[in-house]
């Protein structure tokens, strides 16, 4: 079902009230047929700016040439952002995936032939019955919805993006966490001998990383399957990746092959390798040099300044949980 209590972050400025945009968001409407929502909700949100020349997919149907039905994915309107998506070839040209090469423009290429299928999964620690399944049986059980989001980097660039996946918070429900866990820690792939930089990294891999439960539960955490309408490429952190949009990106752990609940808060790659720098939290913070300036950002295609705001513009949403 559709959400009828319009969240924050579809809440528009200004921009709102713009004729085109209006227009422009009824013909979105009645693209996914959600009059009703529509008449709820009108001048309340703004589509993201690229809806004339994207309209936003019907639920998925199977295509004769597609790699999978899964994609699209029907497109969330309540996870939008007021700003133009990122060039899709950009986005995925300029990657961080540290096990495969440390060369931002060299990740494509390097992870190309990365084996992503079949994949299996592994949920354990404190939970009532750990899990071992396919990711393409955890994406059958959970299904999948498309949000835009925006992803800001330590490195100061950033990027606006639509990914496909379902909420974290699914599959923690799957798992049934025991009473007393309260982190859930992440593992990426473990496979040197698919990862040219692997040993070439004064770094020691796997690439680990973990979210407090109230953290992994909040409605914005988000596993990515998929980027731009389609499964993600292996620099993305394909087959499963994490999406947690208020945090710098180095949160957003890829190609993950176990998740385990912890009643103690686990070690961070990047907190265990740079405490001063990294903290267990990393949450978008433009008032905390790191210590390199962070309150601006370089948009990734346009190369565009903007400024970076805090929790990365979702505050309303996650301030609470720093309180
Ligand atoms: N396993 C793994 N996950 C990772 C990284 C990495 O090096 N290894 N880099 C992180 C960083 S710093 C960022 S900014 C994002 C980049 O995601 P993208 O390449 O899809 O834009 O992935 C994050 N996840
Ligand atoms: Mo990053």
């Amino acid at each position: 079902m559709l959400i009828r209590v319009p969240r924050g972050w579809e809440i528009s400025d200004a921009r709102a009230t713009d004729e085109a945009a209006y227009l422009n968001r009824r013909r979105f409407v009645r693209t996914l047929g959600l009059a009703g929502v529509a008449a709820g909700a009108a001048g309340l949100w703004t589509p993201a700016a690229e809806e004339p020349a994207k309209p936003p997919a019907a639920p998925a149907a199977p295509s004769p040439d597609a790699a999978s039905p899964l994609y699209p994915a029907r497109r969330n309107p309540l996870y939008t952002v007021d700003a133009p998506l990122t060039d899709e070839k950009a986005a995925a040209s300029s990657n961080i995936f540290d096990e495969f090469t440390s060369a931002r423009d060299g990740v494509a290429e390097a992870a190309k032939n990365f084996r992503t299928s079949p994949w299996t999964i592994h949920i354990g620690g404190s939970v009532a019955k750990a899990i071992t399944l396919d990711v393409e049986e955890l994406v059958r059980r959970v299904g999948l919805e498309e949000r835009v989001y925006r992803h800001r980097c330590v490195e100061a660039w950033s990027m606006v993006v639509p990914w496909t996946g379902f909420p974290l918070k699914k599959l923690v429900d799957l798992a049934e966490p025991a009473p007393g866990a309260k982190y859930l820690r992440m593992l990426s792939f473990q496979r040197p001998e698919e990862a040219p930089g692997w040993y070439a990294s004064k770094r020691v891999f796997p690439y680990y990383e973990a979210l407090s439960l109230a953290e992994a539960t909040h409605e914005l955490a988000f596993l990515s399957t998929g980027i731009f309408g389609h499964a993600l490429p292996p620099q993305h952190g394909a087959p499963l990746r994490l999406t947690v949009p208020w945090k710098y990106g180095l949160k957003s752990i890829k190609s993950i092959v176990a998740f385990q609940f912890t009643p103690e808060r686990p070690g961070t790659f990047w907190n265990d390798l740079s405490p001063a720098k990294y903290s267990f939290d990393c949450n978008v913070r433009p008032d905390i040099p790191l210590p390199w300036p962070q309150a601006e950002e370089t948009v990734l295609d346009t190369g565009k300044t903007r400024k970076t705001e805090p929790y990365n513009g979702y505050e309303k949403f996650v301030a609470h949980l720093y309180a």
